[in-house]
């Protein structure tokens, strides 16, 4: 393909809920938020920082993660979706001195702790791929699929997540006998925890009997730190990745931990699916991403087996800051109902001479699976760090015809969250007549703001069947 010329989807056609693929994975975005913004708020996350007081433009952010589902949907992937959280969370306004009405806390927050109330706004729920880390049931000790919300430690904007996504994904997983939704870790010293965003499943596609391989990337081991990060923190911890795997119920023998190189940390790499992502048993990955790169891919291949297919990419291909810019690796690699593998780069990519350059020869060698490259345009995310990859969280699927909960379910997902063309239709007509399309820092302190995000979350778990999930349905029960 001539450079410049995309081969992104035009129109694309959704399958019907009703006609639930039975797929091996489904994909789960989070819903962008009425309040995404720019502040600057993730030290560390180069496209965060650079955006900082920049108005954000939240209608188009969530009318492009809308696209960006439909066109995942129509590769013939299951695609789900989580809603968005409560924002501001006032509680944490509370929690931090601030009394008096709505009315009052916010403004008081505006006037005295600007970088507090922002902390409060953030639409960093939508990043799904920290939301927690998931194994499904056939990797699992006791048969169960199980997902432990991230604690998302290392950013104060972040931290405020992990309860909201707790009763999130306890909605969308009802049944206690097939899904376990951990909370998250405890907050301390040595527990960061930053979920999928630093764990990758690998698979042999064509031996179901092969027991999978878990990579699990950290970015410092607080017990013995050795080489660590100069410039930027290092977000998960060894420690956290080895509680996770342990609540995960896997085998530790088929885990693999890995370090972060502390120079991709400060070259803007703040979490691995930055320089790496992988489906099956393919891996793409950045040369620089590890520490100890031999070992860790060695490991991995004993562990897969044959089929494991590592694509490296060379530094003298593409450096790590360029990677960072582009956002290579930050694309979702799917696998097609033809058994072909689709890498859905952000357009960021298609934009990049080096990046492109990249993408194309990995598409036309014939010994990786990768047979078609896509181009999403999400860049409202981008802005503040977040690709096509960071946007959606992975959870293998054991098809069941069967729930022993009181709900109809699809796969054991609660159907509200189900992706079709009629939902995207519904989400469309949600996010036009509630979403402001500017957004400026003043904003923020707006009463009226706060009053349309419940009231536009009321409107849309109703619509979806959800039970209550957020903290203002709760203080009405
Ligand atoms: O945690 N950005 C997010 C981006 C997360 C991307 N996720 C993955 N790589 N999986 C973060 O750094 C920016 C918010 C702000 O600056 O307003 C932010 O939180």
């Amino acid at each position: 393909m001539a450079p410049g010329q995309s081969n992104i989807f035009c129109t694309v056609t959704v399958a019907n809920s009703s006609a639930l693929p039975a797929a091996a994975e489904a994909n789960f975005d989070g819903l962008i938020g009425m309040t995404h913004n720019y502040a600057g708020l993730a030290a560390g996350n180069l496209a965060s920082q650079n955006s900082a007081g920049r108005i954000s433009n939240p209608k188009a952010a969530a009318l492009q993660g809308i696209a960006k589902m439909e066109i995942i949907a129509a590769l013939g992937v299951t695609q789900c979706f989580l809603p968005p959280h409560e924002r501001p969370a006032m509680w944490m306004l509370r929690q931090n001195g601030f009394t008096g009405d709505d009315e009052r806390v916010l403004a008081d927050a505006y006037t005295n702790k600007p970088h507090l109330l922002a902390q409060c706004c953030s639409s960093s729920f939508m990043w799904s791929a920290n939301a927690g880390t998931v194994a499904p049931a056939q990797d699992a000790r006791d048969n169960r699929t199980h997902l432990v919300v991230a604690n998302l430690k290392s950013m104060p904007h972040r931290a405020v997540e992990p309860p909201c996504t707790h009763a999130i994904l306890g909605a969308v997983f009802p049944d206690r006998d097939r899904f376990v939704v951990h909370k998250a870790l405890l907050s301390t010293a040595d527990m960061g925890d930053e979920g999928a965003a630093n764990h990758t499943r690998l698979f042999d596609a064509s031996n179901a009997q092969r027991p999978a391989t878990h990579l699990f990337v950290y970015g410092i081991d607080t017990a013995h730190p050795r080489q660590q990060p100069k410039v930027h923190p290092a977000r998960q911890t060894l420690q956290a990745s080895q509680s996770v795997a342990n609540l995960l119920q896997l085998d530790l023998a088929r885990c693999v931990f890995a370090q972060q190189h502390p120079d991709a940390i400060d070259q803007g790499v703040f979490h691995n699916d930055v320089v790496s992502v992988g489906n099956a048993s393919t891996l793409l990955y950045h040369q620089d991403a590890w520490l100890d790169h031999d070992r860790v891919v060695d490991a991995l291949a004993e562990r897969v087996g044959n089929s494991f297919c590592p694509i490296a990419v060379s530094r003298d291909e593409l450096t790590i800051p360029e990677a960072v810019s582009a956002y290579l690796f930050n694309s979702q690699l799917v696998t097609t109902p033809d058994g072909s593998m689709t890498l859905v780069c952000p357009s960021e990519v298609e934009h990049h001479d080096r990046a492109r350059a990249v993408a194309q020869r990995i598409q036309q060698d014939p010994r990786n699976p990768i047979s078609r490259i896509l181009y999403v345009d999400v860049r409202e995310s981008m802005r503040n760090g977040g690709g096509p990859a960071c946007l959606r969280l992975r959870v293998p699927l054991a098809p069941s015809a069967t729930s022993t909960v009181g709900i109809h379910t699809l796969n054991g997902i609660h159907p509200g969250c189900v992706f079709s063309s009629e939902r995207a239709t519904q989400l469309r007509a949600w996010v036009e007549s509630w979403y402001p399309d500017q957004l400026t820092p003043e904003a923020l302190a707006d009463p009226m703001l706060l009053k349309r995000n419940r009231d536009a979350l009321d409107a849309l778990t109703q619509q979806l069947g959800l039970p209550p999930i957020y903290p203002f349905q709760y203080a009405r029960e």
